[in-house]
């Protein structure tokens, strides 16, 4: 697996270049990036300033969340809060989504809670990739309905996949920087703000798990690490 993950980095950084990038956020602008420190919790190395980021009309009742990962698999954990420092509070929109395949994933319908609507808050995306945990964040304004706009930034790479899992790695994320949350009991617990879901039942039937898929990447991968980590 450690060697997997070795050769899948080699791989990625010879394809392209210096400008590695882990995952960016298309859609809504984020707050800032920088590949370097990408890595920074809560938001990737940025603060957020209302006063001078972009900040987006997001619907409660659903809206486009688009991203582009440059990691052949990944974990995503969608988040949001009403702190508008980002520093915690944070609710988990959806659980944990595996993603298979490089590049573009988007999540069209992605809902926050209905509460939320009326308030400015901070869109948090993490990301739990094989060199580590991976933050981005948007500034927003939650709004009231559902978005009737189509981003055409909105779109899948043809091939990906997606898949609820269970990562503790994401699941004891700490959720709130003043809460009780810290107090370790175990991994399954987390603080009520972090285990809580908008609506995970409903959810789970959009996506399917797919083993094919999955095993033809990493035959993909190990193919083209065999040449790129040869040379
Ligand atoms: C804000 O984000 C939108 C959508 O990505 C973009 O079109 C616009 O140029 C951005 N504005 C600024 C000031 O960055
Ligand atoms: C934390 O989030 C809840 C909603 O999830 C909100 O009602 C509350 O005001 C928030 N607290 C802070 C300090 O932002
Ligand atoms: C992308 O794939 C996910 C998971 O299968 C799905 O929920 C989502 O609707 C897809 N996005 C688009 C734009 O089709
Ligand atoms: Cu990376």
């Amino acid at each position: 697996m450690v060697k997997l993950t070795a050769l899948a980095g080699c791989l990625f950084a010879s394809l392209i270049g210096q400008s590695a990038s882990h995952f960016l956020l298309l859609y809504p602008p984020g707050v800032g990036f920088d590949d370097s420190i990408e890595g920074t919790a809560p938001c990737g190395g940025f603060t957020v300033d209302f006063s001078k980021d972009n900040v987006t009309d997001f619907h409660v009742g659903g809206d486009v969340l688009a991203l582009k990962s440059i990691h052949p698999q990944a974990t995503w954990l969608f988040r949001a809060t009403l702190d508008q420092t980002a520093s915690g509070n944070w609710t988990n929109l959806l659980p944990a989504i595996q993603q298979t395949g490089l590049n573009n994933f988007c999540e069209p319908n992605l809902q926050v809670p209905v509460s939320f609507a009326g308030s400015k808050g901070v869109l948090g995306i993490v990301q739990d990739a094989p060199d580590g945990i991976l933050y981005q964040c948007a500034a927003v304004n939650f709004v009231a309905g559902a978005a009737t706009v189509t981003q055409s930034v909105c779109s899948n790479e043809t091939g990906t996949t997606a898949s609820f899992v269970a990562d503790p790695s994401l699941s004891n994320l700490p959720s709130a920087a003043s809460s009780t949350a810290s107090s370790t009991s175990g991994t399954s617990t987390s603080s009520s703000t972090s285990s809580s879901t908008a609506k995970p039942s409903s959810a789970n039937a959009v996506y399917g798990y797919t083993g094919l898929g999955m095993l033809a990447w990493f035959t993909v991968i190990g193919s083209a690490t065999f040449l790129a980590c040869l040379l």
